[in-house]
């Protein structure tokens, strides 16, 4: 909803397929680069979160630029929204180095670099291309699912294994687990992973889980980490799922002590569900932009 005082959109009465409809060459030096990676073929269940990016991008462009709780307009840090990753039809292994190479490239700029997937796999491009740039990069996994399987039918880069690879390349936390496997349980119990389950009992699980991150940290987003209720448009969506109030204020939390560099939100279906919930994942990719650029208090 971008609009100067005249009434007029910005970009001079133009719609643009860009985050909150942004012109696409605008700014010079974007505070956040988003690319979208429509690709979803390791897929088990539902398929459709090629569709995500777009779904996320259009709902966006009905997102008021202010925002209530952090009382300032996110947009003003300069949200680029670059091409979206073209599918490697070669398989997983092209397609995680493409999104490698496109996460790379967003970044040199010094901007916080976000993915919209897609499906979970490409999150793998993403920490490796971080990692390469932070060698003290940690990574914030919510996901309803472990994802720690070794292989999933037959393949190591199976949305069902995204944590494991992920795991070989840096530390990593999760978030809002409720569904795994018995061999996924005892890997987390012999390697001491660390994995909050939901529901979680403790009143406040953040101090613990910020113990355990280090100072450089990648948010990974599987937006059924959501309850059902709120984010039924997912491929595997799973009861008893965390609240956008617990998801918004944990993101917050790990925000103001860490440096968050980058960011994905994987999964959308929107075939799957009601159209509120591409609203749901645009509103929570602004919220979590605005987190990781939310000005420090000076010390
Ligand atoms: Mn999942």
């Amino acid at each position: 909803m971008r609009s100067d005082e005249t009434g007029e959109p910005q970009g001079g009465a133009r719609l643009w397929d860009t985050f909150l409809g942004a012109a696409p060459d605008e700014p010079a030096q974007p505070g956040v680069t988003l690319i979208p990676v429509p690709y979803d073929a390791t897929t088990s269940y539902r398929t459709g979160s090629r569709y995500g990016p777009k779904a996320i991008i259009a709902a966006s462009q009905q997102l008021e630029d202010y925002d209530l709780e952090l009382d300032r307009d996110i947009s003003e840090v300069g949200i680029h929204t670059a091409p979206a990753v073209e599918p490697d039809v070669s398989g997983p292994v092209g397609m995680i180095s493409r999104v490698e190479r496109a996460v790379s490239d967003a970044m040199s700029g010094g901007a916080v670099v976000g993915t919209l997937g897609g499906e979970h796999t490409i999150t793998i491009g993403a920490v490796r291309a971080f990692r390469k740039r932070c060698p003290d990069l940690s990574v914030l996994y919510l996901d309803a699912h472990a994802d720690l399987r070794d292989e999933y039918q037959g393949s190591p880069w199976s949305h069902a294994c995204v944590a494991r690879r992920a795991l070989e390349i840096c530390p990593l936390v999760e978030v809002g687990v409720r569904s795994l496997s018995a061999p996924e349980r005892r890997f987390i119990a012999d390697r001491g992973v660390p994995v909050f389950f939901w529901p979680a009992y403790e009143d406040d699980i953040a101090s613990a889980l910020l113990e355990k991150l280090t100072d450089t940290v990648y948010i990974s987003i599987d937006l059924d980490v959501l309850d059902p209720s709120i984010m039924a448009a997912v491929g595997t969506p799973e009861p008893g799922g965390m609240s956008w109030d617990s998801v918004t204020r944990l993101l917050r939390n790990v925000a103001e002590s860490k440096r968050v560099v980058g960011f994905d939100l994987v999964e959308l279906s929107p075939g799957e569900g009601p159209e509120a919930c591409a609203f749901t994942a645009a509103k929570l990719a602004y919220k979590l932009i605005g987190y990781a650029t939310q000005p420090r208090p000076a010390a």
